[in-house]
């Protein structure tokens, strides 16, 4: 397992998020990819590398230019406001929903603050934008490392990324490292990707990038959104739309699903992904799953995930790992790495 570690990705550190009229403290922290690095070279899994920088041009290939540039700058602009912003995470306060438009870029920032967001669960910090692009070049090249001939490889980074969208952030998400790995595989040579999406809560941004494509199947296992974030995208019927149409598989399980569950749900995945039969595979793994995660309702143990990454070795496709979810945080390092093992042995 080669795996491309983010340094900078303490650098996006929110203070607090707003969870029901309250600021909590963040449950994404640093230590949560601290540990992961930790429990890794412990159990010496492979190398350990730096990622090379890729253009913005790769990241254009699955986010909007005027998404980017507005990330790029949006910290510069914050301050601008007021020199005593530099103390304080933005949040965005408004946003465009049905009737109001989306079309027209605001000049003030705050407005664009909600233009470009989904939720208020998700500061923006002084070093967000330089923490979430060395993790986009850590899934970039986790896919190329695939093309290079490694059989698997791991994009260890925060914040994570499958939340968001072309032009969005939100749920914890600012670029989507596992759609830039998948397209780069594409855009390498590959003909058709499959994403694997097994966090606690469904990758809606990964989903709505690949929605209307045949070239990427997009699968994730995931706490129902009737009652679990994202809440207004991830229900079992959401099958693709368009030559998409077949492509896109949602596995809701209940708020509370046992591991037999969990496990019936990961052996249809792996049915459909075999039948896709896919030049390589993107696993988006959130660990949130975990029985004692602080903000989801799954079950899992920490044996469960070594026998995880077994069934997805099983498949034997070229496989690329993305760090996305996981908040217990004693725990994460030996959950991320079970899964790692489980796939090598
Ligand atoms: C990548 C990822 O796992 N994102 C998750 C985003 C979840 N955002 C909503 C968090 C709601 C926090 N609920 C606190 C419950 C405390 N009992
Ligand atoms: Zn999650």
């Amino acid at each position: 397992m080669l795996t491309f570690y983010n340094e900078h990705h303490s650098e996006h550190r929110g203070r607090f998020e707003i969870f029901r009229g309250q600021l909590v403290p963040c449950f994404e922290k640093p230590e949560r990819a601290d540990l992961v690095l930790k429990e890794l070279e412990r159990r010496r899994l492979g190398r350990i590398v730096r990622p090379h920088g890729v253009p913005l041009m790769s990241l254009e290939r699955v986010h909007s230019p005027r998404y980017l540039h507005f990330l790029r700058s949006a910290w510069s602009e914050w301050i601008a406001l007021d020199p005593a912003n530099a103390e304080k995470d933005a949040f965005p306060a408004v946003w465009p929903v049905r009737t109001l438009r989306d079309d027209i870029e605001p000049d003030n920032f705050c407005a664009r603050l909600g233009l470009y967001s989904m939720d208020s669960g998700t500061p923006f910090t002084s070093g967000t934008w330089i923490a979430a692009k060395t993790g986009a070049d850590c899934a970039v090249n986790a896919a190329h490392a695939l093309r290079l001939g490694e059989r698997a490889s791991f994009a260890l980074t925060r914040p994570p990324g499958h939340h968001a969208g072309a032009d969005f952030f939100g749920g914890y998400c600012f670029l989507n490292n596992a759609a830039l790995a998948a397209q780069h595989l594409l855009d390498d040579g590959a003909r058709r990707v499959a994403i694997l999406d097994i966090d606690y809560h469904h990758g809606n941004g990964t989903q709505s990038i690949f929605y209307g494509r045949n070239d990427v199947l997009f699968i994730s296992i995931h706490g129902d959104p009737k009652s679990e974030y994202p809440f207004y995208l991830g229900h079992a019927d959401e099958t693709g739309a368009g030559a998409g149409l077949g492509y896109n598989m949602n596995l809701p399980l209940p708020a509370g699903a046992t591991v037999a569950q969990w496990f019936a749900a990961l052996e249809t995945a792996c049915i459909k992904l075999a039948s896709y039969a896919p030049d390589a595979l993107v696993v988006s793994l959130g660990v949130d799953t975990f029985a004692g995660d602080p903000i989801s309702r799954f079950a899992l143990q920490g044996g469960d995930f070594l026998r995880i990454g077994e069934r997805i070795a099983h498949l034997k496709l070229p496989t690329a790992f993305v760090f996305e979810g996981g908040y217990a945080v004693a725990e994460v390092g030996v959950n991320v790495v079970n899964v790692l093992e489980g796939f090598e042995t």
